[in-house]
């Protein structure tokens, strides 16, 4: 039997899916999938049938030997032991009862790990009671609030309107790992002869989606995108119908036109060839003549000027003429929840206050008063933030910890109480992506595991069990009101039937260069900071640790079971330029470490030709357990824009 679904792992394919169900007489009892098979949807336009090998590994994923499937409560001999339901819930209740008077003492973080209009329910809970929440993103909040400065509002072409490039300049977005779907309309487009110029300091795996190529030092984008305006506006070649629809312009071509080319690029170790490049691309002079459109990764935004980066390129796009245009436009991303109506959570309340995530570890240790009663569901921060053993710590020293989770991450084996949930394939969920604008359903196919419960449910039984409880919507309530958008005409029906549905948005952002600002201007960026700001730890730490993602990850999770936790337990392998100077000093013979003034972790070290020198690569997603986790050597560091984490700036060290 087949059975449609969707992945809501945090990904912008939100994948339909096709689940083939096994017969039941089959009974495959050695298949770790259970005889459960999971293919792309075919009738999916953006994902056109295709799926990732976290996409296939789901199956195995929910059957993991590791899985937690009850309710888990720390004993007096401060051990995890399995409880009942009833216990678990009327104890984290009896603890909010005892802090309800203080809602600052309670503090709710949700993450990345799945999303949608049920997922909200934690948010619901913990808004209503007044409690604290985060403030700011591990993930895309400096590029977030470059798009808001600069447009008024994050918002790019729809993804159908690719296909009208002539050109892409893509910077940074690893079509490979991070964005197959996106991916292969490039692989198409390029087999029509659309040429795609590639701007990162290398590692990522685009070479097959690259024409020309532009090596870039970590963080130089600003510089990089400066020069080629720089080169537009002494060519005197924007047009006034561009520069009038802006703010600022005087200003900031004054500003660019103070600086010379020459320092821009040394300032991003790029040369006037490429500089050429670049230029080529964004004036229409490859390809078929048309527009060119951008593509813009997420990586470019980890570091402490992150968001001047975001900025820059913008700003490049526009003032070439490439902007408000089909073909055109800068793809950095969009809500994944822009076209749901999610405002039930929203509604229920406001935060008594709120912990910087990039700054979590120091926030919490220096809170007064002190968080008393901390709720984690679908996060792993103790594996993923900055600073991640301070972090452990003052996880720890919380009186009273929740997470709700399906596995015993190095945050979930700090808690208290674990609630075990559901996964994708068996909770009911709809929701959108963070690049296109089709819309999911994500249907429950498979049974849930032991006491497993969904998240929606979870959050409930506490509400319901508080002395003076609060009251909850029905499941079904929240999903049709979800779909009342002026975005959506679909019912849930409808949409359990087909699995998927497009919101209704422009084919092109912004065209005729209105934009969401109140005088409907574009807002240039007021300055380009030249300072070594993004200088971190200077000195003896040369190298940018850039913490790339891996391509059967996602974020802590993976997808196949036994991966982790147990199997994770050899030194990571690195990677560094051949030329990197650090190699010249080393005995590879000895064991190496990776060093930042934080910590230090045993490592294995492969050249890999072709990344910038100062650079140093390594996957993210390991557990601090065994000693994996990038984010023991990287201090929390904000960027310029967005309350985002500027990971990539972290500088490191290799030593024996
Ligand atoms: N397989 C897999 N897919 C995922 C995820 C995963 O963990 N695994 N995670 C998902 C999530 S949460 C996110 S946020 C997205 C992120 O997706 P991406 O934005 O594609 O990737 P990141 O790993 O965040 O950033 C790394 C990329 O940025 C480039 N880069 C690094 N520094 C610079 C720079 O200074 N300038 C330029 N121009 N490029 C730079 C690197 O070369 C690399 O291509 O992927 C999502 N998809
Ligand atoms: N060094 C370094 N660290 C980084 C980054 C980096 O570039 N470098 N990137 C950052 C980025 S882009 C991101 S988005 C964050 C992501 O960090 P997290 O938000 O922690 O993301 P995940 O690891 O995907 O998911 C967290 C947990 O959600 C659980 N989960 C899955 N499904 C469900 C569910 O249905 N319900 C519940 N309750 N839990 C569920 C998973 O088991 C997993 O342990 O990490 C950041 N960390
Ligand atoms: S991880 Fe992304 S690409 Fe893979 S199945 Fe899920 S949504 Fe699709
Ligand atoms: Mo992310």
């Amino acid at each position: 039997m087949q059975r449609l679904s969707a992945c809501s792992l945090d990904c912008h394919g939100a994948c339909s899916l096709v689940v083939h169900l096994p017969d039941e007489e089959t009974g495959l009892h050695d298949d770790p999938a259970g005889g459960v098979r999971v293919t792309g949807n075919p009738d999916h336009p953006f994902t056109r049938g295709v799926v990732c090998v976290k996409g296939r590994g789901l199956a195995a994923r929910r059957l993991s030997p590791d899985r937690i499937t009850t309710p888990l409560v720390r004993g007096a001999d401060g051990a995890l032991h399995p409880a009942t339901w009833d216990e678990a819930l009327s104890l984290c209740a009896a603890k909010l009862d005892a802090l309800r008077h203080t809602p600052e003492s309670i503090l709710h973080l949700r993450g990345f790990g799945y999303r949608g209009a049920l997922a909200e329910a934690s948010n619901y809970l913990f808004n209503s009671l007044g409690a604290a929440c985060k403030r700011g993103s591990l993930c895309d909040g400096a590029g977030d609030a470059a798009c808001e400065a600069d447009f008024g509002a994050p918002d790019h072409n729809d993804s159908d309107d690719l296909a009208n490039a002539a050109a892409i300049v893509n910077w940074g977005k690893d079509l490979a790992r991070s964005a197959l779907h996106l991916g292969l309309m490039v692989r198409d487009a390029r087999k029509r002869g659309m040429p795609v110029l590639t701007i990162s300091p290398g590692g990522d795996d685009n070479d097959a989606f690259t024409d020309a190529r532009i090596r870039i030092r970590p963080g130089g984008d600003r510089f990089l995108a400066a020069a080629a305006i720089r080169r537009l506006l002494a060519d005197d070649a924007v047009p006034q119908a561009i520069s009038n629809r802006t703010r600022g312009f005087e200003h900031f071509r004054a500003m660019l036109l103070a600086r010379s080319e020459a320092e821009l690029l040394a300032a991003c170790d790029a040369t006037p060839a490429d500089l050429d490049t670049l230029c080529r691309w964004m004036r229409r002079e490859v390809g078929s003549g048309g527009p060119t459109a951008s593509l813009l990764g997420w990586g470019l935004q980890r570091y402490l000027r992150g968001g001047e980066s975001v900025r820059f390129i913008n700003a490049l796009v526009m003032l070439s003429g490439n902007l408000g245009v089909s073909g055109g436009g800068a793809y950095y991303g969009i809500s994944s929840g822009r076209s749901l109506n999610l405002s039930w959570s929203k509604k229920a309340g406001r935060p008594a206050r709120t912990f910087l995530l990039s700054h979590l570890a120091r926030e919490l240790a220096k809170a007064d008063p002190p968080v008393r009663f901390l709720w984690v569901d679908a996060f792993n921060p103790v594996s993923q933030s900055p600073d991640a053993p301070a972090l452990a710590r003052a996880v720890e020293a919380v009186d009273f910890t929740v997470v709700v989770e399906a596995f015993l991450t190095d945050t979930a084996r700090r808690a208290d109480v674990v609630l075990p949930c559901a996964l994708v394939l068996e909770r009911e969920e709809i929701f959108g992506s963070a690049y296109h604008n089709y819309i999911a359903y994500a249907a429950p196919v498979c049974p849930m595991p032991g006491q497993v419960r969904h998240d929606f449910d979870i959050a409930r039984g506490v509400a319901q069990r508080l002395a003076r409880p609060i009251p909850f919507p029905e499941r079904e309530e929240v999903l049709r009101q979800a779909l009342h958008t002026p975005h959506l005409e679909v019912s849930l029906e409808e949409l359990k039937t087909t699995g998927w549905t497009k919101a209704k948005r422009p084919s092109v952002a912004w065209e005729g260069l209105r934009f969401a600002h109140p005088d409907g201007l574009y807002h240039l960026p007021d300055a380009l900071h030249m300072d070594v700001a993004d200088v971190a730890t200077p000195g003896d730490y040369p190298l940018h640790l850039l913490t790339l993602l891996a391509p059967d990850y996602v974020n802590s999770q993976v997808p196949l079971p036994g991966r982790q936790p147990a199997d994770d337990t050899a030194p990571l392998t690195v990677q560094v330029a051949p030329e990197c100077p650090a190699l010249t000093a080393l005995d590879m013979g000895r064991p190496v470490y990776l060093a930042s003034p934080h910590g230090r972790m045993p490592v294995r070290v492969q050249p890999l030709p072709g990344i910038h020198p100062r650079t140093v690569l390594m996957p993210r997603g390991g557990w601090l357990a065994h000693g994996r986790s990038p984010n023991a050597l990287i201090a929390p560091l904000a960027t310029d824009m967005g309350d985002g984490a500027a990971y990539y700036d972290q500088r490191v060290r290799l030593e024996n």
